[in-house]
């Protein structure tokens, strides 16, 4: 399954075919699944499909489908992702969703992939759902393993300093934004974060897509310095825990167009 994008992209489509459909299809895809069904395995994983047809440039993908486990697959490239502190696979948004206690749940990226590229553009796309900032005032939704010295983050806060969206970096190469925008708690929101690879401390090289719309953007506080390690979910500081649900997080190696970020919620 791991590496072979056409026969998952392939997969997904006939899946998608399916959707809507008949007894006989969803038996169709229970014998395949335990039969291996050729080069395509389904595993411990629902059989709600994430597809969006939004696959060019897709480096990273955890849909979270899987009916439990320690263990949720990167679809693209094989960095799984490890729950720890008690995180757990629930019914989320599109599919299953992993959640988040807020207090020291987070999922740990295998792999020692730099998503976050100075000179590359990237873009990171999710759903959240966040319960409330009652232990966390800036919640990560994901510290990006980065090619400076310290991860990129993507978060929530309260905060004034980081209010709204708020993403940036703790070793001053990066840009640093907030939106003063925030996404309601308790329901669920589709954001898409893109930079451009063509300056990495030029803010309008960056954009944030709350729920399709492009955000205003502002200056924010700076970042502290973290360890490099793509983690969801959370980061080092124990300020940044998530109270939630997170749901099909992905990553490009370009930057999505305005026409393909509604594309990529997969609604
Ligand atoms: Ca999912």
């Amino acid at each position: 399954m791991r590496g072979d994008m056409a026969a998952i992209v392939a997969t997904r489509r006939w899946l998608r075919t399916c959707k809507n459909a008949s007894v006989i299809c969803s038996f169709a895809i229970v014998v395949g699944a335990l039969l291996g069904c050729g080069r395509v395995r389904f595993d411990n994983v629902t059989l709600v499909s994430s597809d969006c047809g939004v696959d060019a440039g897709l480096v990273a993908w955890w849909p979270f489908d899987e009916l439990g486990g320690d263990v949720t697959v990167d679809r693209v490239a094989g960095n799984d992702a490890t729950l720890l502190g008690g995180a757990a696979l629930v019914a989320g948004h599109l599919g299953r969703a992993v959640e988040l206690d807020g207090l020291d749940d987070r999922l740990d990226v295998a792999g020692d992939v730099a998503y976050a590229t100075q000179a590359a553009p990237f873009s990171f796309a999710t759903w959240f759902l966040l319960a409330d900032y009652a232990v966390s005032p800036v919640p990560d939704i994901m510290q990006i393993k980065s090619d400076t010295a310290s991860p990129f983050h993507v978060l929530l806060s309260i905060d004034p300093n980081w209010a709204g969206i708020s993403f940036g970096s703790g070793d001053g190469t990066w840009a640093r934004a907030k939106t003063a925008v925030q996404p309601t708690l308790g329901a669920w929101h589709h954001v898409v974060v893109t930079y451009s690879g063509a300056g990495a401390l030029d803010l309008t090289q960056f954009a944030i897509f709350l729920d399709g719309a492009l955000q205003p953007l502002m200056l924010a506080s700076p970042y502290g310095t973290q360890p490099q390690q793509s983690r969801i979910g959370a980061a080092i500081d124990p300020r940044n825990q998530w109270h939630g649900l997170i749901d099909d997080v992905r990553i490009y190696d370009r930057v999505l167009g305005t026409d393909e970020v509604p594309l990529v919620a997969c609604n």
